[in-house]
Parts: structure tokens; sequence; C-alpha cells
């Protein structure tokens, strides 16, 4: 590999790092890190693909106490996909919001994930992962210990009574496992979902655009039951190493708990075309190392044009456009980066 290495240590590990070329005034942090102050607005749009709607969020912003939840199915490995909605997260808790952790043990067993004891395992093990990557002061809620009442279901069941299977059926066709032969508790699914957004007592959902038509839903019928329509902030699904869907049988992830060494032998190997889009490498530098460490240094010998620091992911991305960064360069800067940023969740993972 290549001597390319990320110049700065990590910031205060709480918090992404805060870049905006708007932004006023530059400020050293406890790590020595330069970081420009973002405003609420900004933070809580960075990296997002949609916001419905803009208004709203502007309407939200301007509450004293505002709140915020996404929903995780427990998984067995939580990986950079996972970890596109937890950034948002915390720029959210950054922006003033308080935020809830839905771990959604029983829609991962009405998704057909595995049994109720196995999928509650997972969702401890997942609240540690998302404790160490960074999301501190988190309210995190077990799906299963609200969900049960009698006035939950009675309002799963008064929607139910709204929404068609069509519908329902539509709003799970990125979410759902085996959906060319849905259950019931599959249709259940987006339902729950709904009243979720009801009796945490949200204003905003985050989540992978992949669950756009159930926000949708949410925001359709929740008025019927007396709840306002929730503000939907949507993040990018990120392709896997390969240029692919990331999915767990493919094992073409990086996952928050993977070694230095694992982490560097998959960059290695990753698919990273001269194209901008869909490119897995490009992408892990957007969403994962600069939001996390600000700034990320090539190291080339002088022959190869020397070395070059970067400070903002546009930057490095027109430079790589244009030719000026190689892609095995290009890798190595990505995967000393990513070994960098989930420093502390590594050691915090194997703390015990
Ligand atoms: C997945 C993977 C993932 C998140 C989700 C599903 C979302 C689940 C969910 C459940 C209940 C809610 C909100 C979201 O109220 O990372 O397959």
């Amino acid at each position: 590999m290549k001597d390319t290495h990320i110049q700065n240590t990590s910031p205060e590990k709480r918090h992404l790092c805060c870049l905006s070329i708007t932004a006023p005034e530059a400020t050293i942090n406890a790590l020595h890190t330069t970081v420009l102050t973002m405003d609420s607005y900004a933070l809580a749009t960075r990296n997002t693909v949609e916001v419905v709607t803009d208004e709203e969020l502007h309407s939200v912003l301007s509450q004293d106490k505002k709140r915020v939840y996404a929903g995780y199915e427990p998984s067995g490995e939580i990986h950079l996909g996972h970890l596109v909605t937890i950034n948002k997260l915390i720029d959210l808790q950054e922006a003033g919001f308080e935020v809830v952790v839905l771990l959604a043990d029983l829609h991962a067993y009405l998704n057909r994930k595995g049994t109720m004891e196995e999928v509650r395992e997972l969702a401890e093990y997942n609240r540690r992962c998302f404790e160490a990557v960074g999301l501190k002061n988190a309210e995190f809620v077990m799906g299963s210990d609200f969900q049960l009442s009698p006035e939950y279901q009675l309002d799963v069941l008064m929607l139910s009574q709204r929404i068609t299977l069509k519908r329902a059926t539509r709003s799970m066709d990125e979410v759902g496992r085996q959906m060319e032969n849905p259950t019931v508790s599959q249709m259940v699914y987006p339902i729950m979902q709904m009243v979720d957004i009801a009796r945490l007592n949200v204003d905003a959902a985050v989540g992978g655009i992949d669950q756009r038509k159930i926000h949708m839903l949410a925001r359709e019928h929740l008025p019927s039951i007396g709840i306002k329509a929730p503000l939907c902030i949507h993040t990018p699904i990120l392709n896997g190493l390969d240029g692919k869907k990331m999915s767990s049988s493919a094992q073409n992830y990086i996952s928050i708990a993977d070694s230095e060494e694992t982490i560097a032998k998959k960059m290695k190997k990753a698919f990273c075309p001269p194209e901008i889009e869909e490119n897995p490498a490009l992408q892990t530098l957007k969403y994962h190392v600069f939001p996390r460490l600000g700034t990320v240094t090539i190291h080339r010998p002088e022959k190869f044009g020397g070395d070059v620091a970067f400070s903002s992911y546009e930057e490095m991305e027109a430079a790589y456009g244009a030719g000026n960064i190689h892609p095995a360069d290009l890798k190595a800067a990505v995967s000393n980066g990513l070994i960098e940023a989930l420093a502390d969740a590594r050691a915090f993972m194997n703390a015990d």
C-alpha cells in the first residue's frame, strides 16, 4: 500500500465535524481539528437526499423542544449503511434535537428476520454499537416494550381500516424480505411504523430513502388519528464495496467492528471506477470520513504529484473527477481515514 495517511487526529468523538463554506468563523476544537461552525439547517440537511418538507424543517427547527427518531431492525452487524442514518441523528442532536432510537425487534420478527429471542438479543448488541460510533445521550427504546399495549394495537387496527393492501405492499417494496410472497405481518409492519411515530411523540423521522413510501403513508394517514404528519429526512442508500447493492449475503460492506486489517483489505479490493456516481470509495469518503475527520491528506512521492490536503469532500471529488488522484491513492486515503474515524468504535466494541 502507498504511503498515504490522514492528517489531523480525530475530532471529539461525540460530534461529527461541521464544515461549511458559508460559515462565518473558524474555531479550533479540543483536538486541534479546524472546524467551521455550521448552522442547524445546514447540519440537518447535509448528506441527505430529500427533506419532506423544507418548510416543515424550518418550522421544527424553530421549536424549543424537538424530537427525531430512526428505527433499526436488529442486525448481526452494524455497517456503514446503518452509519449513514446514525451520522444524521448525531447531526440532528447537534442541531438541538432529542434523539430516539427504536430498536425494532418486533418489526424484524414480523419481517421474518428471526425468532423474538434472537432479534431481542441482537437489539441489545446494536444499542452498544450505536453508542460506540458516537451516538451518546440518545433515548433507546425497545419496540416490543411498548408496541404490545392495547392502546398501540388499537391505533394499528384503526389505521389498518384506511390503508389498502396495495399501498401497504408497495410501501414495503424496498424494505420487506421475500416480498414476492408477502405475509400479513408484512402488511402490519408499515402500519406499526406509523403508530411508532405517534407513540414516540416525535416531530421527525430519519431513514434511508428506502423508507420513503412508508413515511409518505404515515404523512397521509396519521392526521386521521389526530397526529401531525412527521417531517421526514431521507439519507442515501450506499452501494456495497463491489458497486452493487449492499447485502449481508454478499458480504460487500465494512462493519463498524471490522479490524484495521480487514478495513484495509476490503477497501483495497473495492470497486473504484473513474466516475463519481455510484463509486463506493467516494461514498465512504463523503458520508463517513469527511464528516468525522474534517481533513484528508494524500501523501504521494513528488513524481506522482506530491502530498495534497483536502478540507472538503467537494474539493477532493473534483480532484478525483479531473484525474488528479489515482484510484489506488484514493482508496488508500479512504481506508486510512476510515480506520481512524472508527478507532473509538473498535476500542469500545473490544473493551469487554
Ligand atoms: C431495515 C433496516 C434498517 C432499518 C429499518 C429496516 C427500519 C425499521 C423501522 C422499524 C420501525 C420504525 C421505523 C423504522 O418505526 O436499517 O430492514
